[in-house]
Parts: C-alpha cells; sequence; structure tokens
C-alpha cells in the first residue's frame, strides 16, 4: 500500500528514579516539656514559632505526627540531634524514622 515504506520509531520510556523518602516521626511522652518540644521542632526543622505549637500539640493529642520527610542520611541526622538534645536536658523525647 501507498503507506508500506514509514518507519514507526518510538523512544522506549525510561522510568526515573526516585530516592526513598524517609518520614520523621516524634512520639508523646507525659514528661517532656511543651516549650522543649517547640524549640527543638523550631530549631532542628525550621519551623515557625505558630507551626511548632501546631505540630507539637498534634503530637501531644494523637501520640505521634511526621516532622519532615527527607532523604536517609539527612532523615538519620535529624533523629539523632533530637535524641541528643533531650539527653543533654534529660528529657525522655523519642523520634525515629520511617521509609514513606
Ligand atoms: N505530653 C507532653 C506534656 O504534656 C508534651 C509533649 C508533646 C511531649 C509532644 C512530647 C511530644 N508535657
Amino acid at each position: 500500500g501507498p503507506d508500506d515504506q514509514i518507519e514507526l520509531v518510538t523512544k522506549p520510556r525510561t522510568r526515573t528514579q526516585r530516592p526513598p523518602m524517609y518520614k520523621v516521626l516524634m512520639l508523646n511522652d507525659d514528661f517532656t516539656p511543651m516549650e522543649f518540644v517547640v524549640h527543638v521542632l523550631e530549631r532542628l526543622f525550621n519551623m515557625t514559632h505558630a507551626q511548632a505549637i501546631e505540630i507539637m500539640l498534634t503530637v501531644h493529642r494523637k501520640g505521634v505526627a511526621v516532622v519532615g520527610v527527607f532523604s536517609h542520611e539527612v532523615a538519620e541526622t535529624k533523629v539523632a540531634q533530637v535524641m541528643e538534645l533531650a539527653r543533654r536536658q534529660q528529657h525522655p523525647l523519642q523520634c525515629t524514622m520511617e521509609k514513606e
């Protein structure tokens, strides 16, 4: 037929690799002062005072909240920094990470 010689060229679609991301979670406890948690959220997670209060109250009421999502390396560093600040003040505040 008239179209016998037409070449149809297709570009193989390569799937874009996204690095896995990790949620940093903060856990409630009965002893860590609210102001300390607000301070940690402002200092380590670049939150405004109002944002920090909002997230702290979510942890306080619900038991846990996501405080940020980061690459594996940054998430590990954030968790270690939270745990170190809490340890230095002898607060039982707990912070963990999990794959999204
Ligand atoms: N529940 C703590 C209190 O009443 C406050 C708190 C909030 C602790 C968020 C840990 C995380 N003092």
